[in-house]
């Protein structure tokens, strides 16, 4: 990307989009609200005093000596303290006597069901546990996990941490290649898997990724296998286990010993832009009290009477933290779904909050989109009155999809949180409160309290109210990464390097003109028109504003005039059709009118689908390829890679105007 052009007093990211709608809590939810508005300024006050009380919500083997010792850039919270995450999830609630409360109403693709209470839950992690020491997994191996959406691995990644595995997960849609080297990399020495899984109706192969990965990784000792589909599986005798026989004859005992503070959970890669993967590494203390307390928090979650539900894959750190961790500390009871949203039919998903009787509802921007897409008579088709507060996490949430899914999934009462994080920061970094935070379409809002959270210009001045600029982090947080796995000096190049003293996330952000913080998408897509940086994410949304369009997509291309140009790719609402030659003019002339004519789109391309990862985000790297004439770079973390070549298609026959 070119340099900013820096004048005294230049916005470092243009700040276009105004939005003046306000959505205040709903009186009977801020009354009896988790957290008050005070909480900023307690935390504020003391802020490793507000994380020892968050951390406290944990049950402690020993107790911590310090609270933060701090080596910029290397952190390590809760030092001398000693618990086990297993035990924090499970056991604990069972002692506390809530062994019959549900933890998971499970719902298969094909509609099978299985309730799982915590009583089960922990006979379910103790036999694992036995299990994997059966199979030689000691304390410091790690597992890597590639599974399905259901109950088993979920008791895999805490039987893992019940005896001090990291748990390393990927995503059951990811390549033979994306998978070997992950295992590469952690060295892991068991793969956890499954013949396969449900996804759009079909059973797809999990087992024969596994075999293909691991035939050359001698490394990997065993491979344990779950029975989801019942498809045929290649065997190699004495490497692979059947989960049905190995874990469900052991012993539902198991003694847990707690680790330290800071023993390592688990690591999730994260692809960033470059080949090699991340291998970000979370510990257990810091991690498990910052994803309580968000849970909590962010979500107001009521452990007795809330229905909670992630809408994500286990495999992305959302469902770490929002399926997982969080929930399960919390002793919440959660709704787990193995598939898509569109399977059998597009109102599944509404159907499972009407079953259930789901109350909190979080997913990514993407998922709501198509629901906008779909049109708002399928939701409207179900009982949704059971949902109270509803969140977003992924991308920028679009002011207009934000007021679609409050009004249409909402029923125009619950507040919708837009969770701003990463699979670095761990838990919950930037949000609204339900009960406190008077909500703005499209804005994350403020840092959660005993966060302290930033928008600086390419100085690391702090910009000011009005300005725009990226979003860093001031302090250490209890969740954030303890480095990339094997590679402390990537881990220190990557995130410290770009400001002194400061932890860089890779995102643009703004501050508006009361101080509330919007994100502005990946610093690596803003583009650079005629000397103006404008990000991705107010384009996007200017065009998601129009009531034609329900998803678009922005690149900047080279161009020889402007430098860079902007190229617009957009999928209409269902009920429109094709577009046509008028509509690309109305188009661009309402990006004109909502942004200014700087942002008008050069091009703009309807599309069927956009490249999208498995966590929803749109790979606008791809999309920059092809407006570019370019081949296209990496593909293997795409949901579906034959979107791509649609897209390329129709490009030849696009026009652009003026
Ligand atoms: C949790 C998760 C992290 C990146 C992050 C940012 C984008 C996530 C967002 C958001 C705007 C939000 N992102 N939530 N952007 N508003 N509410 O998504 O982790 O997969 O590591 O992605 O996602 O760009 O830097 P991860």
């Amino acid at each position: 990307m070119a340099e900013t052009p820096q004048e005294p007093g230049h916005e470092t990211l243009s700040n276009l989009l105004q939005e003046s709608r306000r959505f205040p809590p709903p009186a009977d939810l801020a009354a009896d609200a988790n957290v008050r508005a005070d909480a900023y300024e307690t935390a504020a006050a003391d802020r490793l005093g507000f994380w020892e009380e968050q951390a406290g919500r944990l049950q402690w083997e020993r107790p911590w000596d310090n609270v933060l010792e701090w080596e910029p850039p290397f952190a390590k919270w809760f030092t001398g303290g000693t618990l086990n995450a297993a035990v924090n999830c499970v056991d604990r609630h069972v002692e506390a006597g809530s062994g019959d409360k549900v933890a998971y109403h499970w719902e298969g693709e094909p509609g099978d069901t299985r309730t799982i209470t915590y009583a089960q839950l922990k006979d379910m992690v103790c036999q694992a546990a036995n299990a994997l020491l059966e199979l030689g997994v000691t304390k410091g191996d790690r597992v890597a996990i590639y599974m399905p959406m259901i109950p088993e691995t979920v008791v895999a990644m805490l039987a893992c941490a019940r005896i001090g595995a990291p748990h390393m997960v990927v995503f059951g849609g990811f390549s033979v290649d994306a998978l070997g080297s992950r295992i590469d990399d952690s060295d892991a020495k068991v793969v956890i898997t499954a013949d396969g899984g449900y996804r759009r109706g079909k059973p797809s192969a999990l087992k024969a990724s596994v075999d293909a990965a691991v035939q050359d990784r001698p490394g990997v000792r065993h491979v344990l296998v779950v029975r989801r589909t019942g498809q045929d599986v290649e065997w190699t005798e004495g490497r692979d286990v059947w989960w049905h026989d190995a874990v469900e004859r052991q012993s539902t005992s198991h003694e847990a010993e707690a680790h330290d503070a800071e023993h390592p959970l688990y690591i999730m890669y994260t692809s960033g832009t470059t080949a090699k993967p991340k291998g970000i590494l979370h510990t257990t203390g810091g991690y498990l009290a910052q994803v309580s307390y968000t849970h909590w928090a962010v979500f107001d979650l009521k452990p007795e009477t809330d229905v909670f539900w992630t809408a994500a894959d286990i495999g992305w750190v959302t469902g770490h933290s929002y399926i997982v961790y969080g929930p399960l500390s919390n002793g919440a009871t959660s709704v787990m779904y193995e598939g898509t949203p569109d399977t059998p039919h597009k109102g599944r998903f509404w159907e499972i909050v009407q079953k259930y009787g789901v109350t909190i509802a979080y997913m990514a921007p993407t998922a709501i989109r198509t629901f906008m897409k779909w049109g708002e008579d399928v939701p409207a088709q179900y009982d949704l009155s059971s949902l109270r507060v509803l969140g977003s996490v992924g991308e920028p949430i679009n002011p207009e999809a934000y007021t679609w899914y409050r009004k249409n999934i909402g029923g125009d009462r619950t507040p919708v949180v837009d969770t701003w994080w990463q699979t670095e920061t761990g838990a919950i970094m930037v949000s609204p409160l339900p009960g406190v935070t008077e909500g703005k379409p499209g804005a994350a809002m403020r840092p959660i309290p005993g966060i302290t959270a930033d928008v600086v210009d390419d100085q690391a001045r702090s910009v000011p109210d009005g300005g725009g600029g990226f979003i860093v982090v001031r302090d250490p947080w209890p969740a954030m990464l303890r480095g990339i796995w094997g590679d402390p000096e990537r881990y220190k190049e990557t995130y410290w390097s770009r400001f002194e003293g400061l932890y860089f996330p890779g995102d643009g952000a703004k501050r508006d003109a009361d101080g509330d913080i919007w994100l502005l998408g990946r610093v690596d897509d803003v583009m650079l028109v005629s000397g103006h940086n404008i990000s991705t994410t107010e384009v996007e949304s200017a065009l998601v504003s129009h009531p034609k369009v329900a998803e678009a997509a922005v690149t900047g291309a080279t161009d020889p005039v402007t430098g860079q140009a902007i190229v617009a790719f957009v999928i209409l609402r269902g009920e429109v059709g094709e577009g046509g030659e008028g509509l690309v003019k109305e188009l661009r002339d309402h990006v004109g009118t909502s942004l200014g004519p700087i942002a008008k789109p050069r091009q703009i391309m309807v599309v069927p689908e956009l490249p999208k990862t498995r966590s929803g985000k749109i790979m606008r790297r791809l999309l920059r390829d092809v407006a570019e004439n370019r081949s296209l770079g990496d593909v293997s973390t795409l949901t579906d890679s034959s979107v791509m070549d649609i897209i390329a298609e129709k490009l030849p026959g696009a026009k652009s105007e003026e």
